[in-house]
């Protein structure tokens, strides 16, 4: 893609003051049109029908996107959410998140992250050792923005998901999402999960151990989720951290490897 007439396209849709559905490309001037279409038919299909939804387009002038390759992605096989966070809050000790941090997160998470008890447009950014929420406000978050895959990315990436049962495009987009965020200064780990009542799927992102996917991280008809964005209190600071998350175009142009865990007590051994 030539970078001179690249767009940032951002969509959110609400629905009485609710953030229910958001998207993020970065697309070819020729492509604006059907990409928001796309996106506007995306944000009218879901369950609730929006009050607003706001479409932004940003041309990326000639800032060349940063290239990165996506995570590896880890599938771990859980039968249940007990195990899957389990799971998880190991994998997140293991990279350093303190046990207070991983259960304020999870707490939150469960709860509804804002402090009106709702989802998010953003995500929570946590201290990874005391677990103080570290955003400005509260009741948006800080969101990701200006990320895509690559034509040929996407390509690579959907075909290596495809061949291990991921179809959906929801995975696509949370690896792309999780890819950029782990190159965040300052980052540690990333904990996920989806806030849509049937999707039931999580991860735990970090550039150290890859995209770590579990089946199941909440109760199906659960309507409550979010991410937290662990960082570590030592080199973190706000300013590089939002510049990056939020202005610098990245376009993930090679997948990483897909492998899939059995048996995840073998995970760490
Ligand atoms: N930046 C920061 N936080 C965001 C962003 C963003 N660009 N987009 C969404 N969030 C936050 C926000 O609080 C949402 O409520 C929450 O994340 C969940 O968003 O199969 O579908 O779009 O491997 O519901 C993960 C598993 C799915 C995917 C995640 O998230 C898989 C998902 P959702
Ligand atoms: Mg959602």
């Amino acid at each position: 893609m030539p970078s001179k007439h690249l767009y940032s396209i951002r969509m959110r849709a609400s629905a009485r003051e609710r953030h229910i559905s958001g998207a993020e490309r970065i697309i070819p001037e020729e492509r604006i049109d059907a990409t928001v279409s796309g996106l506007i038919t995306r944000a009218l299909s879901k369950g609730c029908a929006p009050d607003t939804i706001v479409v932004t387009l940003d041309s990326l002038k000639d800032v060349a996107p940063i290239q990165h390759r996506a995570l590896d992605v880890v599938m771990l096989s859980v039968p249940d959410v007990r195990s899957g966070r389990e799971m998880a809050s190991r994998i997140l000790q293991s990279l350093g998140v303190s046990d207070m941090a991983i259960e304020l997160a999870m707490t939150h998470l469960d709860r509804g992250v804002s402090p009106s008890g709702n989802n998010m447009r953003g995500a929570m950014v946590l201290d990874a050792s005391t677990g103080d929420r570290l955003e400005q406000d509260r009741e948006r978050g800080v969101r990701a923005s200006r990320f895509d895959w690559s034509d040929d990315g996407e390509k690579e990436i959907t075909r290596l998901l495809t061949d291990a049962g991921l179809t959906h495009f929801r995975t696509r987009e949370a690896l792309a999402l999780a890819t950029k965020v782990a190159h965040a200064p300052g980052m540690v780990a990333e904990l996920c999960w989806s806030d849509d009542p049937d999707y039931t799927a999580g991860y735990v992102a970090s550039l150290a151990m890859g995209y770590v996917r579990f089946p199941v991280l909440k109760h199906r008809g659960n309507g409550k989720g979010g991410r937290a964005f662990f960082v570590d209190p030592d080199v973190f600071e706000m300013e590089a951290f939002l510049t990056y998350l939020q202005t610098r175009p990245v376009l993930i142009t090679e997948a990483g490897q897909c492998r899939q865990v059995l048996d995840p007590k073998k995970f760490f051994t």
